[in-house]
């Protein structure tokens, strides 16, 4: 069946990976799902490589898999090796089964750096399912691009990743400027905000996000009356929070992810906040209801729009003993794309890098979880909607 394998190789016997240490700084693991370790996973080759390590063929599942942020990251993992064990139960692509090289980029742009050099060094490999966050996939973007090495985002929403340029570069979720303007008209039409403030986490998604909610407030007619940078990391935001309460606000943004923001949301309402809090998809986890606690009044999450397929639900479920989380769907369909990429060259030869790039590009109508994909010029999906979340009952359900 599926098969696949972390580069900084690590593996643990029970969940069927090989571990192989090779620096401490970073990880990337060949996963084995009921095959074969690849040979030749590790070559330091950068060409394109048509079925090095035995036949195979190879793709790379960069995200966090460790760390804060590793929720997120299992989630696509998870995701994206039920698109690959589907694809072996029918018999592989070209008659190749398919393994999973995992990349461990921790949430740092340092580590993606890094593990995008591993992954475009390792031979057979022809594309890459990644990174999540934005200040990962915009450096590790870069390292692809010298390859010929195709990346689709599962979850990296500032449009940054796909200004550059790069032919390589994809993602099959929407843009920060589309939810910044989303979120943002919540909070002046239908909440009616008028002095809001707006903190962020300093990373490329958190402060690209807010920088769009501002935008959109303002041009609402809400007046912006406090916008600063927390450091991620931090438990007590209690003495900024205290300040702002100075200011009376009636809407508290926060664009960062749940690590931060239950913590600024629960600790706010300490304080004596009472305004709306409002935040975009990196708070979409159930550890920030968790942490928010029971008062879960007044919360307004944006994020992508939610996928409902029942077969792919159940098919999660019964696997992994648990709901897919709101990125298993986007890293699914892009893990499928990439197959579909590969198996669209002509005869039994493997495509090189560039051809996967090309058909990648060529994509369309896909049949994605959520409707049909194809992308635009610039590697973003033509239609990626956002919504609106409220939290009922200790879970997220769309906002009326
Ligand atoms: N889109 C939410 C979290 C991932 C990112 O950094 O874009």
């Amino acid at each position: 069946m599926a098969v696949g394998y972390r580069v900084n190789y690590a593996i643990t016997t029970m969940q069927r990976r090989i571990w192989i240490t090779l620096a401490c700084s970073f990880c990337l693991t060949l996963t084995a799902c009921g095959g074969n370790t690849a040979g030749g996973g590790t070559s330091t080759s950068s060409s394109a490589s048509t079925g090095g390590g035995g036949g195979k063929i190879y793709i790379g599942l960069a995200t966090p898999l460790s760390g804060a942020q590793s929720v997120f990251g299992e989630d696509q993992l998870n995701a994206a090796k039920l698109a690959v064990q589907e694809a072996n139960a029918k018999g592989g692509i070209k008659g190749r089964q398919v393994e999973i090289v995992e990349g461990d980029d921790q949430a740092d742009p340092k580590q993606a750096a890094i593990v995008a050099q591993k992954l475009v060094s390792t031979e057979g490999l022809l594309g890459v399912v990644g990174h999540f966050n934005s200040g990962s996939s915009i450096p590790a973007s870069a390292t692809y691009n010298r390859a010929d090495l195709t990346m689709i985002s599962p979850g990296s929403t500032n449009p940054k990743l796909t200004g550059q340029g790069f032919k390589n570069v994809f993602r099959v979720v929407g843009r920060d400027d589309q939810q910044g303007e989303i979120i943002g008209k919540y909070a002046v039409d239908t909440l009616k905000a008028k002095v809001i403030v707006v903190l962020h986490d300093k990373t490329a998604y958190g402060q690209g996000l807010a920088e769009f909610f501002k935008k959109t407030v303002e041009a609402g007619g809400a007046k912006v009356v406090y916008f600063g940078g927390v450091t991620q990391g931090d438990k007590d935001f209690r003495a900024v929070l205290t300040k702002i309460k100075g200011l009376n606000p009636d809407a508290l943004f926060f664009g960062g992810v749940f690590t931060e923001s239950g913590l600024i949301a629960s600790q706010a309402r300490q304080v004596g906040i009472t305004a709306n809090f409002l935040s975009g998809d990196g708070s979409k986890e159930e550890s920030f209801i968790k942490t928010l606690g029971t008062d879960t009044s007044k919360v307004y999450i944006s994020s992508v729009a939610q996928v409902n397929s029942k077969d792919f639900g159940t098919s999660y479920q019964k696997t992994y003993q648990r709901a897919p989380g709101p990125y298993a769907p986007y890293a699914y369909d892009a893990t499928r794309i990439l197959l579909e990429s590969i198996a669209k060259a002509p005869g039994d030869a493997l495509p090189d890098r560039k051809t996967v790039m090309e058909n990648v590009a060529k994509t369309k109508d896909f049949p994605g979880l959520g409707g049909p994909i194809n992308f635009d010029s610039k590697g973003d999906p033509v239609k990626a909607p956002f919504q609106v979340f409220v939290i009922k009952n200790g879970a997220f359900v769309p906002a009326s």
